[in-house]
């Protein structure tokens, strides 16, 4: 395959006009001083070809996989034909809309349900059209994951996809553009300025990371947040975990995003517990190995609750060793933690056979795992690029990790559940490094999903009212940053 370099296909592409400055409407309705019309390229063969050869490349750079290619339509859709045969990939067409006769459908070509699907795009600003076809394509059994777009505009399109589980992968930005046009000569430095200053003005959604890792580096007021989408909505997505729907569901059902943790030693005192807040919370979290009485019938026991009130079970077990160790820790010993808890952790030191070692065993069950992704402790040493690459760990392996316990919203994958602990009503903290924080800086600066609430509910004088006073302040937070408070 010919190599094509960038600064020289963005000449061309000026050459071509398909980079237009003046004043353009876009189809969002706003005025832009810049217009890429990549339709032009069906006239230079040559340069549709350079151009599919940098999508194909950009495709094998990042690893993607996929069983079959969509363009969204029209312009990428002969740029997805070049490259399906080009590479004897299967694609698929959406249609814009249904035939009024024969099979009426919206996606034309064969596929299996649960089949991948890469969509290529031309252009991005706000990411609606890559959306609309994702959800007929959803509509459809199939999972898109991943995009490929020749031109990002900057304008908000990869974030907002990021936040419907679409990774979107540019190959040529706003930036780049500007500066080898500039570079070259073929704008000046007013016009560069005036497009820059534009595109910053106009992001269609919300504001950008600070680090652009997708990992939050500072706190965002509720406001900003609203564009997200509801636990209900969530629970709906095509690429969520079983389990993450199910508990989705629980919260929003029961209108609790409390985790209790029940962090007691006698069984009898945890199945009470389980018993009269259990209308109270989505989920219980236990530490089976603090109990001074743990029989196998203490573990049916609390499976009959947790049907009874509708919530599910949370071992902190924090597993941390090899695939093969933890595969026994996870299923034998004293407690069969698989066999009863729908939920387990463990941290990613060891690294991806881990969860390798845990998911032989709990996939089949239904299970599912939170990767330990921060902690509340003072101290940890779960931070920066260790918090990240437990991202990608999960990002990896999602058909077994549903989600995160951390500090904050660290994934922009909305069927990842970020929990957080260390939650009282009240900052501060225990004599042991333990740090607290409230529900609201949680739910709602924080964008965390689910508190964890062990000795805020333990400890008051009267825990059925503590805990109803911790899902009202949880629920309240997530509906003032859904944008839904009425206070
Ligand atoms: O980082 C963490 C992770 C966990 S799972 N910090 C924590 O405190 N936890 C657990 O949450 C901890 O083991 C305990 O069971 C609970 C917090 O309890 P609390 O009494 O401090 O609310």
């Amino acid at each position: 395959m010919e190599s094509v370099c960038l600064d020289s296909l963005i000449e061309k592409l000026h050459n071509v006009n398909a980079v237009k400055f003046g004043e353009y409407k876009l189809k969002t309705g706003m005025l832009t001083p810049i217009y890429i019309d990549l339709r032009v390229l069906v006239s230079f063969p040559v340069l549709m070809k350079q151009v599919s050869n940098l999508i194909y490349q950009q495709v094998q750079e990042e690893g993607l996989q996929f069983d079959l290619v969509c363009g969204v339509p029209y312009t990428a859709l002969p740029l997805a034909t070049v490259i399906c045969i080009t590479h004897e990939i299967p694609m698929l067409i959406r249609r814009k809309e249904a035939k009024g006769y024969g099979t009426k459908r919206l996606v034309e070509g064969s596929f299996r349900e649960g089949d991948t699907c890469l969509i290529i795009e031309d252009t991005v600003t706000s990411g609606s059209s890559i959306l609309e076809t994702a959800e007929v394509l959803y509509k459809e059994g199939l999972k898109v994951t991943d995009a490929v777009v020749v031109m990002d505009r900057e304008q908000g399109a990869v974030e907002m996809l990021a936040s419907r589980g679409i990774r979107v992968h540019p190959i040529i930005s706003m930036s780049k553009l500007l500066n080898v046009l500039l570079a070259t000569k073929r704008i000046d430095a007013q016009t560069a300025q005036s497009v820059r200053k534009f595109i910053t003005e106009n992001s269609t959604f919300g504001p950008k990371e600070a680090n652009g890792s997708g990992v939050s580096a500072t706190k965002k007021p509720c406001i900003e947040q609203n564009q997200e989408l509801s636990y209900a909505d969530r629970a709906k997505l095509p690429n969520v975990h079983p389990l993450a729907s199910k508990l989705l569901k629980i919260m929003e059902e029961k209108q609790s995003n409390l985790c209790v943790s029940a962090d007691v030693t006698g069984s009898e005192e945890l199945l009470q517990l389980a018993d009269s807040l259990g209308p109270k919370i989505c989920l219980l979290k236990t530490h089976v190995d603090i109990l001074k009485d743990y029989t196998a019938g203490f573990s049916q026991k609390l499976q009959t609750l947790a049907e009874t009130h509708n919530f599910l079970i949370f071992e902190d077990r924090k597993f941390a060793d090899i695939g093969n160790t933890v595969k026994h820790q996870y299923e034998g010993g004293l407690y069969q933690i698989s066999s009863w808890s729908h939920i387990v952790n463990a941290h990613a030191v060891p690294g991806p056979g881990l969860l390798k070692g845990l998911s032989a065993v709990g996939k089949p069950l239904g299970r599912g795992c939170l990767l330990i992704a921060q902690m509340s402790s003072e101290g940890s040493l779960a931070t920066g690029e260790y918090t990240k690459a437990v991202v990608k760990m999960a990002e990896e392996q999602s058909d077994f990790v549903m989600g995160f316990i951390c500090g904050s919203k660290i994934s922009m994958r909305p069927e990842f559940i970020h929990m957080t602990p260390g939650v009282q009503m009240q900052v501060g903290g225990d004599v042991l490094g333990q740090q607290y924080t409230t529900p609201e800086e949680i739910i709602c600066s924080k964008g965390s999903d689910v508190i964890i609430v062990g000795r805020g509910v333990l400890e008051a004088p009267d825990r059925l009212k503590a805990a109803e006073s911790y899902r009202k302040s949880g629920w309240d937070a997530y509906k003032k940053r859904m944008g839904q408070s009425d206070q």
